[in-house]
């Protein structure tokens, strides 16, 4: 542990991989590994439970690849970046070459030239500042992160039905409590394996559980009904449940004319969606769609949770809006043990999105083309209105303009996008025309291998914050162990740059707390208020949700009990119309390729392939094929399987089993070089989210023989 911590004293921290973000106490001790830790009390959230990761999260933090020291690649000659080997340099050179280049290049190419790529693990306060060194000491529109990747379908299907955007419309409390809950496209025993408590408090007093999904997951054990659904189908097979409450007059009358707007639209939408047609075209059986319809619309109380299986498809926020429209027909948001939520996955996937990282975003979730909103942020920022930019583009079309030469320079906080950004050949070679490429990260990342500049940042064991939970409760994680060697705090590297760029003044922040009060100010009044929340409140509170408009409000842990936050304090039904896929199955690509996650793996593998524990229980990713699949294409013991799309192939070891639809193939998608299974990914996206159709797209399968 090199003497970054006091031996014996027991610190508390947060896991830092899914947004369940439970509670840690972390002890160092003089035994291997040098620490224990322990689920934390204090944190009401989880429980006093921990997954696998939780209990292995700081195995990464004290990694011996962690880089201590700024690095730097000058290329000479005709030498490439790649092929020049790093050397350490110090902080205040670092600064200097990085600022002048940056200059350089804004004073010929404008100052749009340069970018950021931000991520939703960093704290609120990082996020807040990353947008505000953007757009305050860059100068520049484009800017986005990570998360576009995993909540944008969500995020605009919940503005536009509820008119605002919290992941969790209820408490999880409230989901122990209820009757009925349906879970679309999220996997959460293996995401999130914390909430399983609250699900299966909720069926042991009775409540019905439903998961739709392609496969038979770890979630689906739980499950009184487990839809097998083709990926893709969520839309159709929704409006036939929708069909069958319409139909039976099962919807809450009351409460649908109260509350909301949009009915006739609905029911004229799904008219033709009757149990039958949409079992012909789905393979459900009838009595089943008819059953959850009924089921939902009777059960006293019921919610209805989503995450990224039908999110990250470019008919994605049609899905969600789909799935939205059963939980408001039902009645069953705004009330006691109901609601709806697109469950987040990042630590900070929730506040990651709402302080301005994203490219039309201000602080507070304000809109940054909004005349009003940057009146009000430019004046805590101390700025004129004028000087901000406009908005700009989404995280995978930040890749195109480097492909089209309008974007010269790069910096990358908190991600690693050569692995997780959907046709990753394209992404990798955008990022080998970059003039400048700036990593900040705790290791050498697939992307950082292309950088100019490596900056060593600060993990979640080193940096005070706060975060927002999947509920949208905040919180505050301490600081627990000093940083590595001259690694910096990820605040401090922005602010020391900031000032080299000549906009020091904004950036006088010493402490997370500073840049949190100035975060509380600039959120006062805006849809994401975070100004009644202070650090000390949440030391004593173990949390606090959004909104909070003063010191002396409780939060908001249930949304919408009164009105929705549309001008008429209404929802909005949205009439839907299934869309197809971007890449339809054909002669030569027959089956489909989803991708997602396994349980001791987490998102780009960055920190779970250096978790020995975590990495021994996959080491590499496994295809999943059904049994019929692997018989067509005469799959024998040991053989492996090459996966063919438009855009690339990979060969994988094989797992086959009868729990996957037969028309599917699913790949996880947490390694890079020759096993990305994002080398092969569509990078087609969802016309107003911009969310990449990570979920589907046409391949062919061929046997590879195995070892005989
Ligand atoms: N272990 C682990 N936990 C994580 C993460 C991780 O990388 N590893 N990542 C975190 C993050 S950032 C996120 S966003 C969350 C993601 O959490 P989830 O969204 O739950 O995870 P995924 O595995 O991407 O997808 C969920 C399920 O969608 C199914 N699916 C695919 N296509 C469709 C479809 O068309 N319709 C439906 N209904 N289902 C479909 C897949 O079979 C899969 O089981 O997890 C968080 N937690
Ligand atoms: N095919 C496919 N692709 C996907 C998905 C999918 O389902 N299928 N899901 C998408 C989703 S939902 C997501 S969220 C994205 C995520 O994709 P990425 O953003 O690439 O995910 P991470 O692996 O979390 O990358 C975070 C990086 O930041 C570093 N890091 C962590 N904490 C800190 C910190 O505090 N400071 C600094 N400076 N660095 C830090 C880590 O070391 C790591 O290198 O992937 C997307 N890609
Ligand atoms: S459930 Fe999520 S936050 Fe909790 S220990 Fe596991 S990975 Fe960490
Ligand atoms: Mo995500």
């Amino acid at each position: 542990m090199g003497g970054r911590g006091m031996t014996g004293a027991a610190l508390n921290s947060h896991c830092p991989f899914c947004s369940m973000q439970c509670g840690i106490e972390l002890t160092l001790t003089e035994k291997e590994p040098g620490w224990a830790v322990r689920p934390s009390g204090s944190f009401p959230v989880s429980t006093g439970r921990l997954c696998q990761k939780g209990y292995h999260s700081p195995r990464h933090a004290v990694h011996p690849d962690r880089i201590t020291m700024p690095l730097v690649r000058r290329v000479i000659g005709s030498r490439s970046l790649e092929a020049t080997p790093w050397q350490p340099e110090n902080w205040d050179a670092a600064f200097a070459e990085i600022s002048d280049r940056i200059l350089s290049i804004q004073a010929k190419h404008g100052a749009d030239a340069v970018s950021v790529f931000g991520g939703g693990s960093l704290t609120n306060e990082v996020c807040y500042l990353l947008g505000k060194f953007a757009r305050v000491a860059l100068k520049t529109r484009y800017i986005d992160y990570n998360g576009r990747y995993c909540m944008s379908s969500a995020a605009a299907a919940q503005m536009r039905a509820f008119g605002l955007d919290r992941g969790l419309t209820l408490p999880l409390d409230d989901i122990a409590g209820t009757k009925y809950i349906i879970l679309a496209g999220t996997n959460i025993a293996e995401c999130q394996p914390t909430m399983m408590p609250y699900l299966l408090a909720a069926k042991k007093a009775g409540a019905t559980i439903v998961t739709i999904d392609p496969r038979q997951t770890m979630t689906s054990k739980i499950a009184d009904i487990h839809v097998k659904l083709q990926p893709g189908f969520d839309s159709v097979f929704v409006s036939g449940l929708l069909n069958v409450i319409v139909n039976e007059k099962l919807y809450d009358e009351a409460y649908v004319a109260e509350r909301t707007s949009g009915l006739e639209a609905v029911a004229e939408a799904v008219r033709e969606f009757t149990p039958e047609y949409v079992s012909r075209i789905t393979g459900i059986y009838e009595e089943k769609i008819r059953a959850i319809a009924r089921g939902f619309a009777k059960a006293e109380s019921g919610v209805v949770l989503t995450a990224r299986g039908l999110e990250q498809q470019v008919n994605g926020v049609e899905h969600t809006l789909n799935y939205i429209n059963l939980a408001l027909l039902c009645g069953k948001v705004g009330r006691p043990n109901s609601g709806f939520g697109a469950v987040t996955g990042q630590a900070n996937g929730q506040g990651g999105r709402e302080h301005g990282q994203k490219a039309d975003q201000l602080p507070g979730y304000r809109l940054i083309e909004d005349p009003e909103a940057r009146r009000k942020v430019a004046e805590v920022w101390g700025v004129h209105p004028d000087t901000l930019p406009g908005k700009g583009v989404s995280a995978f079309e930040l890749f195109e303009k480097i492909e089209a030469g309008e974007i010269k320079a790069m910096i990358v906080l908190g991600s690693n996008p050569i692995v997780s950004s959907p046709n990753a050949v394209r992404v990798e070679a955008a990022l080998k025309k970059l003039e400048l490429l700036v990593v900040v990260d705790l290791f050498e990342t697939e992307t950082a291998k292309h950088a100019d500049w490596f900056l060593p940042g600060s993990s979640f064991l080193e940096a005070e914050g706060t975060l927002t939970n999947v509920e949208g409760r905040v919180f505050h994680r301490a600081k627990a162990l000093d940083l590595p060697g001259s690694a910096k705090l990820d605040m401090h590297i922005l602010c020391e740059l900031a000032e080299r760029l000549g906009a020091g003044r904004y950036f006088k922040f010493k402490t997370p707390k500073d840049v949190f009060e100035e975060l509380r100010r600039a959120t006062i009044g805006a849809p994401a208020d975070y100004s009644g929340i202070t650090y000390d409140r949440l030391k004593r509170e173990g949390g606090v949700f959004w909104p909070c408009p003063s010191e002396e409000h409780p939060g908001t842990p249930r949304l919408y009990v009164d009105r929705f936050a549309h001008a008429d304090g209404k929802a909005k039904l949205h009439a839907i119309k299934p869309g197809l896929p971007a890449e339809t199955t054909s002669r030569e690509y027959p089956y489909i390729l989803t991708t997602g996650r396994v349980g001791s793996q987490y998102l780009s593998g960055v920190q779970t392939r250096r978790t020995e524990p975590l990495d021994a229980k996959a080491p590499a990713p496994v295809a999943e094929v059904h049994a019929s699949v692997a018989e067509r294409i005469g799959l024998r013991a040991g053989d492996r399987i090459r996966l063919t799309t438009k855009r690339g192939t990979a060969v994988f070891p094989v797992r086959v089993s009868d729990d996957i639809h037969p028309t599917t193939i699913f790949v996880p998608f947490h390694w890079g070089g020759e096993q990305s299974i994002n080398r092969l990914t569509n990078d087609a996206l969802h016309p107003i989210s911009r969310m990449p159709e990570f979920k589907i797209c046409a391949v062919r399968p061929e046997r590879v023989g195995g070892a005989t």
